[in-house]
C-alpha cells in the first residue's frame, strides 16, 4: 500500500511541476559538485603537490663542483611512469658536465674544444634521463636507476625520490662564484610541469645512519615544479560512466569527451578491437611518442571509470568500480584513482584495492585515493580483454545524509593518475523509478529507502 501511495503521489507531483524546477536543482548540483576547471596548476585536492629538485654541492673541484641532484615527488597521487622523467636546464655560464653517476645526458654536444679528457656533455642546455634498472653497481648511486619512474607520495614514498650525481666543470668553485642553472624543464615524459627558478636555500644537513654525526652540503639550491593538466594535454584523458541497480539506464561517458570518431578528417584516430590491422596500427607511427591509440568508442577516451551502485542493504550500500583501458599503447603501471564522495568518511570495506583517505581540508574526510595491490592488479593492461581492473566498496549509511536521490550515490569527482575525469551531465544520472529528481525532499527520505529496499528484493 505504501509503495503504491508513494509512486502515485510522486508521479502526480511530477505531472504538475514545471520543467524548469528540476533543471534549476541540477544546475545548483552541478555548480556545487562538478569539478573546477583544471586549467591552472593549482589542484584543490592536492594544494601543495609539487616535484622539488634539490642540488646539493658536496665537493669543490679544481674547476667546479660535484653535486647530488635529487627529485622528490611530493604529489599525493600523481606519479611518473615509464618511460620516465627527463630533466633539462640551461647553464648560466660556460659549464660542462665532466661525468655523471646514476643518470646520463641524452646528447653529448660539441666537445671539440677539449683535449685529453672529454666531458660527458658540453651542451648549454643538457637533457638528463635516468639510467635503467640493472645498471652496473659502479654506475649507481642511492635512489637512481629506476628508468625515470617516480612513485607518488601516498602510494610508495620510499620510491618517490630519484637521484643522480653530476660533476660540473668550468663552473664557480666557491659559493660566491657558482651560478645556479636557469630554465629548468621537467617532462614526464610529455609536457605538463612548469618549473620555477632555482633558489639558494640553507645547505641540506645529512645525519649519519647511527644518528651520531651530521654533515652538510657546501651549498644547496631548490627548484619547484608544478603540474597542470591543461599543459599536459589539450583534451581530457578519462571519463566516467554510471549505472545503478534501481534503474536500467547506463549513463555512458559524454559523446566525444576526448575526441570524435571521424575517419574522413582524421583517419586512424581510433581502431576497432576486431580490426585485422590492429597489430600493425599498434606498431605504426606514434609508437615511440606514446600518443594514445584508442579503441573506437563514442567517447574516445583512453580511460573510462565506471561507477555502479550495486546493492542496498539496511545499513550499508555497495558500489562497484571498474577502470577500463582503451589505449592499445599503454600499460598503466602503479595506476591510481582519486574519488570524492561524501560517504568516504564511512567506508567500511574495500576489496582488492589499496585505500588511503586524503583530507586536503583537514576536517572533511570525503576524498579517497585507491590504487592496485602490488603484483595483483597494480598494472592496468593495455586495451583488450585484460585491460580492466575492478573493485567493490562497502559504505555504512549515515541515515541523516544517505539517499539515492539527486545522484547522491554517484561520485562528485574522479581523477585517474591525477587527471580529472569528465563526468556525465548531472541531469543524465539514473533516476529512481517514477521520481523526478527534485521531488523527494528530506521528509520523503524514508520512502526512498523503503523503495530502494523493495527494489533490492526484486533484484536479488
Ligand atoms: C612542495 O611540497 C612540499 C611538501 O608538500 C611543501 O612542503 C612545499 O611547501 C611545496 N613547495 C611549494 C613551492 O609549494
Ligand atoms: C657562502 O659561504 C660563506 C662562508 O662559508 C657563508 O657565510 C655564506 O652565507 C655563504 N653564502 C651562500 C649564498 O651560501
Ligand atoms: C629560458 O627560456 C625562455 C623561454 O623558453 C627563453 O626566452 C630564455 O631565453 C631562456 N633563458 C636562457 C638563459 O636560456
Ligand atoms: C628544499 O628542498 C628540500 C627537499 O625537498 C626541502 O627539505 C627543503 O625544505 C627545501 N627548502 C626550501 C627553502 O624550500
Ligand atoms: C569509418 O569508415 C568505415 C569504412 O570506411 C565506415 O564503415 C564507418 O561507418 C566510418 N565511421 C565513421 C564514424 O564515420
Ligand atoms: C603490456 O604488457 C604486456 C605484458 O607484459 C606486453 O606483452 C605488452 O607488449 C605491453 N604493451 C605495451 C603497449 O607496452
Ligand atoms: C576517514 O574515514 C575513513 C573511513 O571511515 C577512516 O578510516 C579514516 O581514518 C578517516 N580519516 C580521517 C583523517 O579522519
Ligand atoms: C532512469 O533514469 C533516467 C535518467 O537517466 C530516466 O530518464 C528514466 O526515466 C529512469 N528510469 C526509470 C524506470 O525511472
Ligand atoms: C553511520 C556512521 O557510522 N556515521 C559516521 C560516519 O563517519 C563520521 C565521521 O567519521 C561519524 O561522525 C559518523 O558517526
Amino acid at each position: 500500500m505504501k509503495m503504491a501511495w508513494s509512486s502515485s503521489s510522486s508521479s502526480s507531483i511530477a505531472r504538475c511541476t514545471s520543467k524548469l524546477a528540476p533543471l534549476a536543482v541540477f544546475l545548483a548540483f552541478f555548480l556545487v559538485f562538478s569539478s573546477l576547471p583544471s586549467t591552472e596548476a593549482y589542484d584543490s585536492l592536492d594544494p601543495n603537490g609539487n616535484i622539488t629538485i634539490k642540488w646539493d654541492i658536496m665537493q669543490w673541484t679544481p674547476d667546479g663542483y660535484v653535486a647530488v641532484v635529487t627529485m622528490f615527488n611530493f604529489q599525493q597521487y600523481r606519479h611518473i611512469q615509464a618511460p620516465g622523467w627527463t630533466l633539462g636546464w640551461t647553464w648560466a655560464k660556460k659549464e660542462v658536465i665532466w661525468s655523471m653517476v646514476g643518470a646520463q645526458t641524452t646528447e653529448q654536444g660539441d666537445c671539440s674544444k677539449f683535449k685529453g679528457n672529454i666531458p660527458h656533455c658540453c651542451k648549454k642546455d643538457p637533457t638528463v634521463v635516468d639510467l635503467l634498472p640493472g645498471t652496473p653497481y659502479n654506475m649507481q648511486i642511492a635512489n637512481c636507476c629506476k628508468g625515470g619512474v617516480l612513485s607518488s607520495w601516498v602510494q610508495d614514498p620510499a620510491n618517490a625520490a630519484s637521484s643522480f650525481q653530476i660533476s660540473a666543470g668550468r663552473a664557480g668553485t666557491t659559493n660566491k662564484t657558482v651560478r645556479v642553472p636557469k630554465n629548468f624543464t621537467l617532462n614526464a615524459p610529455g609536457p605538463g610541469y612548469t618549473c620555477g627558478v632555482a633558489k639558494i636555500v640553507k645547505p641540506t644537513k645529512f645525519v649519519s645512519q647511527d644518528g651520531r654525526r651530521t654533515t652538510q652540503a657546501l651549498m644547496t639550491w631548490n627548484v619547484t615544479c608544478t603540474y597542470s593538466q591543461f599543459l599536459s594535454q589539450k583534451t581530457p584523458a578519462c571519463c566516467v560512466s554510471l549505472s545503478s541497480f534501481y534503474n536500467d539506464t547506463i549513463v555512458n561517458c559524454p559523446t566525444c569527451t576526448c575526441g570524435c570518431q571521424n575517419n574522413i578528417t582524421q583517419p586512424g584516430s581510433c581502431v576497432e578491437g576486431d580490426s585485422p590491422y590492429l597489430a600493425s596500427a599498434i606498431n605504426g607511427p606514434g609508437k615511440y611518442s606514446y600518443t594514445p591509440l584508442v579503441q573506437c568508442t563514442s567517447h574516445m577516451c583512453p580511460i573510462r571509470v565506471h561507477w555502479h551502485v550495486k546493492l542496498n542493504y539496511k545499513e550499508y550500500w555497495r558500489v562497484k568500480i571498474t577502470i577500463t583501458n582503451f589505449n592499445y599503447r599503454m600499460n598503466y603501471t602503479e595506476w591510481n584513482l582519486v574519488v570524492q564522495h561524501p560517504n568516504f568518511d564511512n567506508l567500511t570495506q574495500l576489496f582488492s584495492f589499496n585505500y588511503k583517505s586524503l583530507t586536503p581540508y583537514g576536517a572533511i574526510n570525503d576524498t579517497a585515493m585507491l590504487w592496485g595491490v602490488k603484483y595483483y592488479n597494480d598494472l592496468l593492461m593495455a586495451a583488450g580483454p585484460l585491460g580492466n581492473v575492478q573493485s567493490e566498496l562497502l559504505f555504512q549509511k549515515d541515515l541523516s545524509t544517505f539517499t539515492f536521490e539527486k545522484g547522491w550515490a554517484f561520485p562528485r569527482r574522479i581523477y585517474f593518475n591525477g587527471d580529472n575525469c569528465v563526468m556525465p551531465p548531472p541531469d543524465a544520472y539514473p533516476w529512481l523509478p517514477n521520481a523526478s529528481p527534485r521531488l523527494l525532499g528530506p521528509l520523503l527520505l524514508p520512502v526512498v529507502v523503503f523503495w530502494a529496499m523493495a527494489f533490492l528484493l526484486v533484484y536479488v
